[in-house]
């Protein structure tokens, strides 16, 4: 059961407005877009699934925070978003398949491969990939503010490549310990999306360095945080409440925040982590207390 802090935020207006937002311009995208109409059907259904929409809540956020007005690279902003949804929902289609997770259920439904085949799940991803590209190219003015917001998208998408080949394939010297390792897994696999997310959002809302510099370790912190969350979720929650595999990191054999510290003190890094979230959005007036809203919110979700 959600406590009450997690049920509030839930239903905040920091989550639901910006992901109803993102959700009708990434439908948009993809019904506009000339396509063979079973990759747009798999497409749609890798992207339009019931997931939480995170990061490009993240890149609104962030770029509300430091943006001078409402309105002041908020067509940019709603790109960049729904390019970096793009990305995951990429992410998570490829890690599903049979030959990385092999998971059936995601987002509470089939997993792509389920629903589509294998052969249309890898090239479903692979579009989603292009397009988040094709996205940021033709939607963002002027040209230079694309270049640099493309340049951060392809980082953090390559970072999390070598995420999942870390995590999956690793190829660490034997002197790296394991809790260096974890954090070297977590903060490619998922922190580089979380970094991109906020960067991108903070440099379409005409964020200077060091504010740019400020919503960066904000990223890295909560990005860690959600990991070590997730990580807690997968010990604590069952597969029917997260709509995806529960359990899994123990069946692999993986190793984990609550493997390599144990229940109660991964819970207490959350809140050093949350607390440092905080601190690093110091600078900031409230135009930044969504994004305080939503390092609360990952702090206690329960899916
Ligand atoms: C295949 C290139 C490639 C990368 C895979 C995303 C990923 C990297 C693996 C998925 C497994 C996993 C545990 C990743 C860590 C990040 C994470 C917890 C993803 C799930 O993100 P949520 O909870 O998902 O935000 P929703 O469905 O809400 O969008």
């Amino acid at each position: 059961m959600p406590t009450a802090l997690a049920r509030k935020y839930m239903n905040s207006d920091v989550l639901t407005q910006p992901a109803q937002q993102v959700e009708a311009y990434l439908a948009q995208v993809l019904d506009q877009r000339p396509l063979p109409p079973n990759l747009r059907e798999a497409a749609r259904y890798a992207v339009l699934g019931p997931g939480k929409r995170l990061r490009p809540i993240l890149t609104l956020h962030s770029a509300s925070a430091v943006g001078t007005t409402q309105q002041q690279g908020a067509k940019e902003a709603l790109a960049a978003a729904a390019a970096i949804e793009m990305i995951h929902c990429f992410s998570l289609v490829h890690d599903d398949l049979p030959a990385m997770d092999d998971d059936n259920l995601r987002r509470g439904r089939p997993t792509l491969h389920i629903h589509s085949g294998e052969a249309m799940a890898i090239l479903a991803g692979d579009l989603l990939m292009g397009l988040a590209f094709e996205l940021i190219a033709t939607a963002l003015e002027p040209k230079e503010l694309a270049g640099r917001v493309s340049a951060e998208l392809a980082i953090a998408t390559n970072d999390m490549i070598a995420g999942q080949v870390y995590d999956t394939i690793p190829d660490f010297d034997d002197a790296i310990e394991p809790l260096e390792r974890l954090e070297t897994i977590h903060r490619h696999k998922t922190g580089a999306l979380f970094q991109g997310a906020c960067r991108m959002g903070a440099i379409c809302g005409g964020g200077d360095e060091a504010e740019i510099e400020a919503i960066t370790r904000y990223a890295q912190t909560v990005g860690l945080m959600f990991q070590i969350v997730d990580d807690l979720l997968d010990v604590t929650q069952t597969t029917e409440h997260l709509g995806k595999a529960a359990g899994k990191d123990a069946e692999q054999g993986k190793e984990t925040y609550p493997g390599l510290l144990g229940i109660e003190p991964s819970r207490q890094e959350v809140k050093r982590l949350q607390a440092e979230a905080h601190e690093s959005l110091a600078r900031f007036d409230s135009r930044a207390d969504p994004l305080r809203e939503l390092c609360d919110l990952m702090a206690v979700r329960r899916k």
